[in-house]
């Protein structure tokens, strides 16, 4: 349970902000009880309003693959500050970054930075429907690109394969341009194309879903949705906003070995700004080259390219790719500590005798309530959402932070070690006994 200063904080909060936060997954509302209020975080770590720690496997919800406040990272923000926050105009950095990112995933020939990742998909999505001269974008269902209108779609009725609102404050209109898909379901995505093939202007996919839990691709998934979008014009985006840089340091095109011509359009965001606020959508130059002040396609942002966040960024990706800094590469770093949590948290199960299926992707991973695998939201949907509620409490309890829902993936950092495996495994031990 949450403790006494962030409860008094919570009612504060409430007076002035919706539901008193500012991203709804943070008000608990899916496990229960009250949310924690942070007041620092180091490391592994992050220290509650009343000073208690906890192992934080929420990371800021994935920027925090270093851990958090990383010396370096911290240095190279206030250095840039000194200097000023804010210009509106261009910089040395943003170059230094754009040159970073194309260079870590090669099927970005040019890139134009955002403030978040919700900005990189709305406009990856309208530079797709600008170059193309089509009005349809396909996602899939349990899939999230952030909350522009025409993303917060979900799969209408039957057969009715257009969107329909999955917010209040989306139109119907709006809704109809959006067609869902099941995730891992190629042949449903032939169908839609089949029946609108002409009108659709792009696919967007998470490549490893973090947002119904982690949900890899079946093997082919992603090959065969490009070469789909290829046989029919329209434009492959692959939105990896949680898995750029956590997968592998060029994302899951990388760790995939998905080639250069894969992805016609990527979207970056959370580890690329090391924790600030910046997202980033790149691709092929010949569809860059359609946005403003080059092209037709209108996108802008007033913080676009901050010279503070892009200094967070170039800070992380340097020591991304400094083995000295953590003694090895450090995705081997993260991949052994993802291995000895899935094991230990699997065991600890077994021998509650709780039902689990945990499925992880290098430093991303979910422990699922339920028997049987997850492939898609359906499968995701059928998971005892309230076991999982009494888990996270049980895990809180006994300084274990875990994200607030069973729909999203929980991340370990390249500061989590030995020790963090070993107080999650023994808590968890407890926790499922305490959820049966
Ligand atoms: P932001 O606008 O939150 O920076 O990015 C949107 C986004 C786009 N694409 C993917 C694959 C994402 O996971 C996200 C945002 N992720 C959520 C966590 N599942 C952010 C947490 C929140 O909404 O508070």
């Amino acid at each position: 349970m949450s403790d006494d200063v962030s409860r008094a904080l919570f009612a504060r909060a409430q007076k002035r902000i919706p539901g008193g936060v500012n991203s709804p997954v943070r008000a608990f509302r899916s496990v229960g009880g009250e949310p924690v209020f942070v007041r620092k975080a180091e490391g592994a770590h992050i220290e509650g309003a009343d000073g208690k720690r906890y192992v934080d496997y929420v990371g800021s919800w994935g920027p925090m693959i270093l851990g958090h406040a990383h010396p370096k990272v911290i240095d190279a923000i206030v250095d840039a500050a000194r200097d000023g926050t804010s210009y509106g105009a261009p910089t040395e950095r943003e170059v230094l970054l754009a040159e970073a990112l194309c260079e870590a995933v090669p099927s970005m020939q040019m890139v134009r930075l955002t403030s978040s990742g919700t900005e990189a998909c709305m406009s990856a999505l309208r530079l797709a429907r600008g170059f193309t001269g089509r009005s349809l974008i396909v996602k899939f269902q349990g899939c999230y690109h952030g909350h522009a209108d025409f993303l917060l779609v979900k799969a209408g009725s039957g057969l009715a394969t257009m969107g329909v609102p999955d917010s209040a404050g989306v139109t119907e209109a709006v809704a109809r341009a959006t067609l869902t898909a099941p995730f891992n379901d190629l042949a449903a995505v032939k169908a839609l194309f089949d029946q609108w093939g002409d009108d659709i202007a792009a696919v967007i996919v998470e490549p490893v879903v973090g947002n119904m839990g982690c949900v890899p691709p079946a093997p082919g998934f992603l090959e065969g949705l490009s070469a789909l979008c290829k046989s029919r014009g329209a434009l492959f985006v692959i939105d990896e906003v949680m898995t750029g840089f956590r997968l592998a340091f060029g994302g899951a095109q990388e760790r995939f070995g998905l080639g250069p011509d894969v992805a016609d359009l990527t979207t970056l965001g959370k580890i690329a700004g090391g924790g600030m606020p910046l997202g980033a959508f790149g691709g092929r130059a010949d569809v860059l080259s359609k946005l403003a002040p080059l092209g037709p396609v209108y996108q802008a942002g007033t913080l676009s390219g901050n010279p503070v966040a892009t200094a967070a960024g170039l800070a992380t990706l340097a020591l991304l790719r400094d083995n000295a800094a953590f003694g090895q590469d450090p995705y081997a770093k993260l991949e052994a500590t993802g291995a000895a949590l899935e094991e230990g948290l699997r065991d600890a199960a077994k021998s509650a005798g709780v039902p689990v299926t945990i499925q992880r992707v290098g430093s991303m991973w979910t422990v699922f309530f339920t028997d049987a695998p997850v492939r898609s939201w359906d499968d995701a949907a059928r998971c005892d959402t309230g076991r999982f509620g009494r888990f996270h409490r049980a895990m809180l309890q006994r300084g274990v932070y875990l994200p607030p829902s069973q729909f999203e993936a929980a991340f370990h950092s390249l500061a989590h070690g030995s020790s963090e495996v070993e107080l999650t495994v023994r808590a968890a031990r407890e926790a499922f006994a305490e959820a049966r």
